[in-house]
């Protein structure tokens, strides 16, 4: 079954970061997503790289979010930090909430925004995160010892 309440916070998402996008020249330089596919497992972390374009003359911060509604992650955001003279890469660690329920794969949208005036995002700007299905979920929906009889 689809989940219209989660895709209507991921149009909303997208529409939102769309006019965030620099489509004009932008002085602080712009972040995105280095990393966009990333498949993670139940009570396991998992990193996200952000990249960083141009000079670092200042801090810049750039804040990874996803929607944890169904709290399948310890917390929703997580902040990448530059600094100058530094990496023009930052990472973020998420961790996927460990719990007993039987679940099936899941696909999550992570989205980035820069939090440092005069850093604005770029495409990439979304990853997609897929958590593997856990704690015997297919188990649950599969058909054992199955005998047709036809007449
Ligand atoms: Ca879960
Ligand atoms: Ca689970």
């Amino acid at each position: 079954m689809m989940d219209f309440t989660r895709m209507k916070t991921d149009v909303f998402l997208t529409l939102t970061l769309m006019y965030s996008i620099c489509l004009v020249p932008c002085n602080g330089g712009l972040v995105y997503f280095l990393d966009t596919q990333v498949v993670a497992s139940e009570g396991n972390q998992f990193s996200l790289r952000i990249g960083h374009t141009g000079t670092l003359t200042q801090i810049v911060n750039a804040i990874v979010r996803v929607d944890n509604s169904d709290q399948d992650f310890v917390g929703s955001s997580q902040v990448a930090a530059f600094a100058p003279g530094g990496d023009n890469v930052a990472s973020v660690t998420f961790m996927v909430f460990d719990d007993s329920e039987p679940e099936i794969e899941e696909t999550y949208t992570f989205t980035l925004q820069a939090i440092t005036s005069g850093t604005d995002v770029t495409i990439p700007n979304m990853a997609t995160v897929i958590i593997q299905a856990n704690d015997d979920a297919y188990g649950v929906f599969s058909i054992t010892n199955v005998s047709l009889t036809f007449l």
